[in-house]
């Protein structure tokens, strides 16, 4: 029997159908291969684009084939044919030695590619024409299809292609803070990808969307688990679990790597110590590496948080940070691992300055460390606060392999709740000016082992990744693991063109969508800053939760974990004085950077309470004091998060009603956070400057102590 619809039925589905096509749930982040809607473009690309010849069938090649079949079908409408020869419109996808390249690519040229790089060029081969894909390796390939697709998702393909790009850092790595029970530390979009439950039999598909996207950005390390770390992801059972992962994620480049507890010999090996110069130690640190390895023939290395909030590490048996990790590096040696030994230490001392922890306890370590070991550094020398300088121990290790730590989960950000477009303070901090080596030295110069002996080269982003179907919360979250894996391949890249190419993939290739939203990213973080902490405040969110605003926080498990540590507000100022006659941390930095922070005249202001103790009344280069000059920031902040609200309400035609609607909702939610925000900084601070409100500003609605007992959650 045929079923019957009334009418109205129909009507409606009539009516549904323009919105199912345009939704969008965020799953396929900027792999969003949907049609080209400029008919002109797609016959230019459909007619130079409609075929391919490929050499080799690794699965590695298999990949590229499939992305490339992918993307076509998305953005073209198309099946490219496979061809048994070259023909002309046809891309060729071969590796240096294959013959039918017949010296296209001269040996010089292949040298300068390595291992990862990639040319994409327009040729002729035979007398016909076609895009050519070539590199050293497999990988290379595979990720110059991944450019070549990015060319036509963003429209910017021109006649004659001659690209040639090779990655600036060897490891990109993204870090999972993931616990073995399935949550995540600081992590806001939902629970850790990986089902340990259902590995290794059972394989999530979503494993392989992962791996490409990582691909797609040249992100070619994955450390699966949380810095503190529990032993039990050493147990054999685990490792099993691990090595399916490993094979599902390796014919995308993408290494595993492993977050280990120092005291694993102690806890899985039932050793009385774990004493980085026992015998015992380092013959189970060992094996446990052989039997690592035999399961992972490619796996990575380790990750290790020692001596830091609480977890164990070589100190604890009265040894250096430099005899830990190189013990792990010995063990991992023969089979080419690494360690990256992180330099997030501080201790709970209330009379010694936090931010001078890190550097003292390095720095004199430097040379010490076996050559496959990086130690890995947060960019600024507190916490991933929205601003901090760069840290000093960049540039200041010069015999020592440094990586960068940047955070892409937005922990003293807003969470997933907020928009900020994190490549301007990634950005920011690799253009930072060292002087390690005179005027230039740039931080982005010394990760890329510019200044070092040391060539292991690496920056790693603590994953913002979750099981939530757009995988990071908030759909423009996804900006930030992409910006991530950019500013890896390439620390020098802007965060304009880093957006732009974003948005293109994204969402929409229109101009009228493209530059507002531009816009929005390219402030959005500026604007969090004001709202949060201008002015070089830092570090005074919600205790331990890092939600919503908490300068008041004056009671926590140790003394710099309270917010009074670090903004020192009193009746007279505000601001931690660090100059040389404070705690002296400007002297951590090289003269010439040293003598602009510790000058009240030349300390750049948007630093300048990181840096001074500065009086209310304290005369800002605008000509207001120091208080205006604060409320101004606050209520500055508000006012951009409103303005990139009215912005977003234009931009409704443009895009799919889904992820449209989710990003109004989050940016009112955004708004009333950052008057929040403002509110209980401005009335928490006036009690200390005992000064009004400049008069033309809103006034708070409610009192500080409203403010104090509101929970954020
Ligand atoms: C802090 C986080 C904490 C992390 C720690 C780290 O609050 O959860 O364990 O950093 O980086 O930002 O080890």
């Amino acid at each position: 029997m045929t079923p019957k619809f009334s009418r109205g039925f129909l009507f409606i589905l009539i009516l549904l159908i323009p919105l199912c096509l345009k939704a969008n749930d965020g799953y396929d982040l900027w792999l969003n291969y949907r049609k080209i809607e400029n008919k002109t473009l797609l016959d230019k690309y459909s007619k130079a684009f409609n075929s391919y010849y490929i050499t080799g069938n690794s699965e590695t090649l298999k990949a590229a084939e499939n992305e490339l079949k992918r993307a076509f079908s998305g953005l073209l409408g198309t099946k490219p044919k496979v061809l048994n020869s070259i023909t002309n419109n046809c891309i060729v996808l071969a590796t240096k030695n294959e013959s039918v390249l017949n010296g296209q690519i001269s040996a010089k040229e292949y040298e300068v590619l390595g291992k990862e790089g990639f040319i994409i060029r327009s040729v002729k081969i035979n007398s016909k024409t076609c895009t050519l894909i070539t590199a050293n390796t497999d990988i290379g390939i595979l990720y110059g299809v991944f450019h070549f697709i990015k060319l036509i998702q963003t429209q910017q393909i021109n006649n004659k292609l001659t690209i040639t790009e090779t990655p600036k850092l060897n490891i990109r790595a993204l870090n999972h803070w993931d616990n073995l029970d399935g949550s995540i530390e600081r992590g806001y979009a939902g629970n850790s990808l990986w089902k340990w439950d259902e590995l290794p039999n059972t394989v999530d598909k979503r494993y392989i969307d992962y791996a490409r996207a990582n691909a797609s950005v040249g992100i070619n390390a994955t450390v699966l688990n949380n810095v503190n770390s529990n032993p039990k992801i050493l147990t054999k059972s685990y490792l099993e679990k691990i090595k399916t992962l490993a094979d599902v994620f390796r014919p995308y480049g993408l290494k595993v790597y492993l977050s280990v507890s120092f005291t694993s010999p102690i806890k899985l090996g039932g050793l009385p110590t774990a004493d980085p110069l026992n015998s015992q130690v380092i013959d189970w640190w060992e094996a446990k590496a052989k039997e690592i390895y035999t399961l992972i023939p490619d796996f990575g290395g380790f990750l290790v948080k020692a001596n830091s909030e609480g977890q164990p590490g070589p100190q604890d048996y009265g040894r250096t940070h430099a005899d830990g990790a190189n013990m792990l590096a010995q063990a991992l040696e023969p089979h080419k691992g690494v360690v990256m030994w992180r330099a997030f230490v501080y201790n709970s001392d209330p009379e010694e300055d936090r931010v001078l922890q890190a550097y003292n306890s390095f720095k004199p370590l430097d040379g010490q460390f076996k050559d496959n070991v990086l130690v890995q550094i947060k960019n600024g020398p507190i916490d991933f606060q929205p601003r901090e300088p760069f840290s000093p121990l960049f540039g200041a290790m010069p015999n020592t392999s440094l990586m960068m730590e940047f955070q892409i989960t937005q922990e003293y950000l807003g969470f997933s709740n907020h928009l900020v477009f994190l490549s301007t303070l990634y950005e920011e901090t690799l253009d930072s000016d060292t002087y390690a080596k005179g005027k230039g030295s740039t931080v982005a110069n010394v990760i890329e082992g510019k200044y070092s002996s040391n060539k292991l080269t690496g920056m790693a982003g603590v994953s913002n990744i979750g099981n939530s179907r757009n995988w990071c919360g908030h759909p423009f979250a996804q900006s930030n693991w992409y910006s991530l894996g950019r500013l890896a391949w390439n620390p020098e890249t802007s965060s304009e063109s880093i957006a732009d190419d974003w948005i293109r993939m994204t969402f929409s290739n229109d101009k009228e969508f493209i530059a507002p939203v531009k816009k929005m990213m390219l402030e959005s973080r500026e604007t969090t800053v004001d709202y949060m902490t201008p002015l070089g405040l830092n570090h005074i969110m919600a205790y331990d939760t890092h939600r919503g605003p908490g300068p008041w926080v004056d009671t926590a498990a140790q003394p710099n974990w309270k917010s009074t540590y670090y903004h020192r507000a009193d009746s007279i100022g505000i601001g931690f004085d660090r100059t040389t006659s404070g705690s002296n941390a400007v002297s951590q930095y090289f003269p010439a950077v040293r003598d602009t922070f510790n000058s009240i005249e030349t300390c750049p202001e948007n630093l300048l309470l990181w840096f001074h103790h500065v009086s209310w009344k304290h005369k800002m280069k605008s000509g207001k004091t120091l208080w205006d000059e604060m409320c101004k920031h606050y209520y500055n902040g508000v006012d951009k998060v409103r303005k990139m609200q009215s912005s977003w309400n234009k931009l409704k035609s443009f895009i799919d009603e889904e992820r449209f609607v989710k990003v109004k909702q989050l940016l009112e939610e955004q708004q009333e956070e950052a008057v929040i925000w403002r509110n209980s900084c401005v009335l928490y601070f006036q009690t200390f400057s005992k000064m009004p409100i400049p008069g033309e500003l809103e006034r708070p609605e409610k009192p500080l102590s409203y403010y104090i007992d509101l929970k954020i959650e």
